[in-house]
């Protein structure tokens, strides 16, 4: 067996024991801390974000594929205020290094592959943000009945094969230093209370792994806009196995992975307002 071989087949049973959502947000310049998943959600309040769980979506027709478990609201969740047009910065962390955001940095033995046990831990697969107007207060919502709206995606950069590491921005999240990935609200959007869904999909492994969080945003500003329906989606519904960008996972280390330079991103056409 070629060295490469062994080091990619290391890395990928490593990378089945990592999962993770996002952590923190960061909206003009506040932080945000989302809810922690290695405490029970009884003893946690005041946050914008849904619980979440960092086992990831497997099926993109499960319930859970919405928020991630069962997405419900813990005590006193609240709405954090945001100006149409401002950034969003979600960040993430895998479960290895939640107790410790700094490390640790490491490199497999032998490894030809980029090295993970950082912030994030998979590479391969888009990176998306959706929001959803609650109507009223999000707190009471269940995300399940919203109508979710795409205002960002990442796919797989021009010149790069969906086997390249850096053809995706995924890979970013994991770089030291590399604090998050942020999306703009639409600055047109009319204001009011919205859920917010980032969504990191890994294709590296089939079946992928999806890996969705929601937080509460209260939209503030002049606009007036809102997206017309063939922009709107529900989650479970919006996905199904058969999408190209979802179909294709688990090739990025063959043949195909190698030689595809396209990559069709699973979801609706994003809204800028
Ligand atoms: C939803 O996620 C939780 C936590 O990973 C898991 O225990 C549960 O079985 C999942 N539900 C479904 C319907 O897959
Ligand atoms: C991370 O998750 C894996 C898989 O469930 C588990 O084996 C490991 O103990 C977890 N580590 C931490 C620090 O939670
Ligand atoms: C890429 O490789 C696959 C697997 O051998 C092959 O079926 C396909 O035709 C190739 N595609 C291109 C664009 O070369
Ligand atoms: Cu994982």
């Amino acid at each position: 067996m070629k060295q490469s071989t062994i080091a990619a087949i290391a890395c990928l049973a490593s990378s089945v024991f990592a999962h993770g959502g996002v952590y923190t947000y960061t909206i003009d310049g506040v932080d945000y801390p989302g809810y922690k998943f290695t405490e029970p959600p009884e003893s946690q309040s005041n946050l914008i974000q849904r619980r979440w769980y960092y086992w990831p979506v497997e099926d993109p027709l499960s319930p859970n594929v919405t928020c991630s478990y069962d997405g419900s609201a813990v005590k006193d969740t609240y709405h954090a205020p945001v100006k149409a047009g401002d950034t969003i910065t979600a960040s993430w962390s895998n479960n290895l290094t939640w107790d410790d955001p700094n490390g640790p940095f490491y490199c497999e033995p032998g490894s030809t592959r980029d090295c993970f046990y950082r912030r994030w831990y998979h590479f391969y697969g888009p990176l998306m943000a959706y929001m959803a107007d609650c109507g009223g207060d999000c707190s009471t919502v269940d995300p399940a009945a919203l109508k979710w709206f795409k205002i960002a995606e990442e796919g797989l950069k021009p010149g790069f094969t969906l086997g390249d590491t850096a053809g995706w921005e995924q890979s970013a999240l994991s770089r030291p230093g590399t604090k998050g990935w942020s999306v703009t609200v639409p600055k047109s959007l009319k204001p009011g209370n919205y859920m917010i869904r980032h969504e990191i999909l890994m294709i590296e492994l089939m079946p992928p792994q999806f890996y969705p969080t929601c937080g509460q945003l209260k939209v503030e500003g002049s606009g007036t806009a809102t997206p017309s329906e063939d922009y709107l989606v529900k989650f479970p519904g919006a996905y199904s196995m058969e999408d190209p960008g979802i179909a294709i996972s688990g090739v990025v280390y063959g043949e195909l992975g190698r030689n595809t330079t396209e990559y069709i991103i699973p979801g609706p056409k994003v809204w800028t307002g």
